[in-house]
């Protein structure tokens, strides 16, 4: 760092701006979780957090899958306005370009030092199917303004199956080269669908039959690796250690950090800990282990003497489901647990358990004990980390994202006007006051590959009234002609047009 970026350090300090960690599951439910009403799992870690912070109720990712959620959280624009947001192979090239604004730059620009820990799930080098993994990577996150990173390329379920540090495959073995390729196999490797007899870990359900990685088949083809493999029952250990890791070489300094866990996506195969713990079996004891990582970071945050300067915001990139492609058992032993808590629908889907997410801040300035049933959508988070870091947005950044500190804090009840949201059929659905609109949609009601998923598809306009305990599960269009069309326009004013955002809700 420049001497400008040690002055810019520590006028960070001196004005007192808190560190910030972004700690995103994977797939973890609203309903997952014990202070939102899970019975059959405990998560007394998350629980404390809550009663600490403030909690919410009505809290919207951007999509209901993991890369054009995420895409959101980082760039402050919605995904669709972007080709190629959609779910990412494990070689697919950056989907965010190195001149794109992102939250690690509004923090960088505040003189924090910036992190990434985690799933990345955000593509990796220059270009598609063309990276070197046995070198260094020609574009990675320090383009996008992290100073540090440590991540899966994509998800545990998609080949390379190797950490990447700083753009380059840790632990790496040189007797052990590593090529990919989502087109083909390479000679002489097993995969699920020819060699079964290897999968001595999971077996797939739908999907996931190609390479098989330390007992588990993978989308996709990968050789080599060698010691730089990750064993999937270290991989938590692995992240929350660098976590840790990081937090504790940053006690001078402020800093943000993205971390990303790969619980509670499949597939799951949590530590030998956890094992047997957990009435619901595997998917169970992931969420566990997810409590136990933020048992690590609130622990280190203690140790460290950084408890009371740090906010913590624990969220989720999109709604669960319970069968995602491996014999995880995780669907016969649900018994009552509702991983989407009261909503419709699942991951994937354009019903609300697809976006809906656990929405939990926590720290200084936060009110603690709360909840809060304000509307919060992750588009805002990049404009709510500036407006707390200090940090001037420059023009025509983040246009999409908006400011509502006071809100996240739980120091307002203000909700923002809307939440759109990207289903995985890429239908646009939206949120705004008491209702819920589902643009008509061709196609099957069922998703036909796999999970057990409502889509959400339907030839009329659906529109629901959420104030009311029946959900999505009465549709009011026909009686509400008024509302339909102006979720029509919205959705399409929004779409047409980069940053616009009507300042009132849909009455
Ligand atoms: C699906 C995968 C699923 C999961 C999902 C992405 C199959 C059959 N299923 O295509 O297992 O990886 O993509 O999940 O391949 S996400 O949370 O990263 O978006
Ligand atoms: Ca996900």
């Amino acid at each position: 760092m420049g001497a400008a970026g040690m002055a810019l350090a520590s006028a960070a300090q001196q004005t007192g701006r808190p560190n910030v960690i972004f700690l995103l599951a994977d797939d973890l439910g609203w309903g997952d979780i014990s202070c939102y009403g899970a019975e059959r799992v405990a998560t007394p870690v998350v629980d404390s957090v809550t009663k600490a912070g403030t909690r919410f109720l009505n809290a919207h990712a951007c999509a209901s899958t993991s890369t054009p959620s995420r895409y959101a959280i980082l760039t402050g624009e919605y995904p669709f306005r972007k080709q190629g947001t959609d779910v990412a192979a494990g070689n697919a090239g950056m989907i965010i370009s190195p001149d794109q604004y992102t939250v690690a730059d509004v923090f960088r620009q505040a003189g924090y030092a910036t992190g990434a820990i985690g799933k990345w799930h955000l593509g990796l080098g220059s270009r598609t199917a063309e990276q070197d993994w046995n070198g260094k990577l020609d574009q990675d996150l320090s383009d996008l303004g992290f100073d540090y990173h440590y991540i899966m390329a994509a998800t545990a379920d998609r080949v390379p199956c190797v950490f990447i540090e700083n753009g380059r495959v840790a632990n790496y073995d040189p007797s052990a080269p590593i090529a990919v390729s989502y087109r083909r196999n390479f000679p002489g490797e097993p995969t699920g669908a020819a060699n079964p007899e290897v999968l001595t870990k999971l077996r797939h359900s739908h999907g996931h039959d190609m390479s098989v990685v330390n007992g588990i088949g993978r989308i996709g083809y990968m050789k080599g690796g060698g010691r730089a493999l990750w064993q999937d029952e270290n991989i938590a250990d692995s992240i929350a250690a660098k976590a840790v890791d990081f937090i504790g070489r940053h006690r001078e300094r402020p800093f943000f950090l993205y971390l990303c866990t790969n619980d509670v996506h499949v597939p799951r195969y949590p530590h030998e800990r956890f094992r047997g713990k957990s009435p619901m079996g595997l998917r169970g004891e992931a969420i566990m282990q997810f409590d136990w990582t933020v048992g690590q970071i609130t622990e280190a945050l203690r140790r460290n003497g950084l408890a009371d300067n740090t906010i913590l915001i624990i969220t989720s990139d999109n709604g669960p489901v319970l069968d995602d492609g491996y014999d995880d058992r995780a669907e016969e032993l649900a018994g009552t647990h509702k991983p989407g808590g009261p909503f419709r629908g699942a991951k994937y889907s354009s019903f609300e358990a697809g976006s809906v997410i656990p929405f939990i801040v926590s720290g200084p300035g936060v009110q603690a004990g709360k909840v809060s049933d304000a509307l919060v959508s992750q588009i805002d988070a990049l404009a709510t980390l500036a407006q707390l870091a200090g940090t001037r947005i420059p023009q025509g950044a983040a246009q999409d994202s908006r400011p509502f500190l006071k809100t996240w804090t739980g120091r307002s009840k203000a909700s923002r006007p809307f939440a759109l949201k990207y289903a995985a059929n890429h239908n646009i659905v939206a949120r705004s006051g008491r209702w819920k609109y589902i643009h008509p949609m061709k196609g099957p009601a069922m998703i036909q590959w796999g999970p057990k998923v409502e889509t959400g598809n339907a030839p009329e306009p659906q529109l629901y009234d959420m104030s009311t305990s029946l959900g999505e599960t009465a549709n009011r269009a026909a009686d509400h002609p008024r509302q339909v069309k102006a979720f029509q326009k919205l959705i399409h004013d929004v779409s047409a047009t980069k940053g616009y955002a009507p300042k009132r809700p849909i009455k």
